[in-house]
């Protein structure tokens, strides 16, 4: 049985590296759904003094739970993304610290790229985009630090969009307004 198994796992996971290859690895956006969650981290109404997390967002269709930690003048963001019954990816930005996480939740061969911008001090716009790395656990997550160790200045906007393809031109959502 154990054999069996794993024959059938590799044989999935050929299927999907093919059509990775031939169909480049498009949502079609219409099998799309999504919700989202803001969370303003200044103002903590359901803060669990316990653990110190300012606000916890916790879903049915979860890949991971969520827990907001406080951060004055910061605005927390949580999106899933559903595909039929199934969650294909879940993003998160916490304002403490600066951090985004993106999971990816099913081994479809397909991925979505979340795309970052925020403007520091008159600098030029940074502009970065984030994926989860497919792996064969169903479950892939990339969590990252975001501007290195310099973080983004307090109360500074984040712009965040999600979209089908690494070159941008796909996009899913529209533009969220977050804080860092
Ligand atoms: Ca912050
Ligand atoms: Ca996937
Ligand atoms: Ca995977
Ligand atoms: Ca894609």
């Amino acid at each position: 049985m154990r054999i069996k198994s794993a024959v059938l796992s590799l044989g999935i996971a050929a299927l999907c590296t093919g059509v990775t290859g031939t169909n480049a690895a498009a949502y079609d956006d219409s099998d799309l759904s999504w919700q989202s969650w803001y969370k303003d981290t200044g103002n903590c109404d359901d803060f669990i003094p316990e653990i110190d997390y300012c606000h916890v967002i916790l879903h049915s269709r979860d890949l991971d739970g969520t827990y907001f930690m406080p951060d004055a003048g910061g605005k927390a963001f949580k999106l899933l993304m559903y595909k039929g019954s199934k969650t294909v990816a879940q993003v998160e930005f916490h304002p403490a610290g600066e951090v985004l996480w993106v999971y990816d939740g099913v081994n479809d061969g397909d991925t979505v790229y979340v795309r970052l911008k925020w403007d520091e001090n008159n600098s030029p716009a940074d502009d970065a985009t984030y994926w989860a790395r497919g792996t064969s656990a169903t479950i892939d997550s990339n969590k990252v630090q975001l501007d290195g160790d310099d973080d983004i200045d307090e109360g500074t906007t984040v712009q965040l969009r999600i979209y089908d393809d690494k070159a941008l031109t796909d996009p899913i959502t529209g533009w969220y307004y977050l804080k860092a």
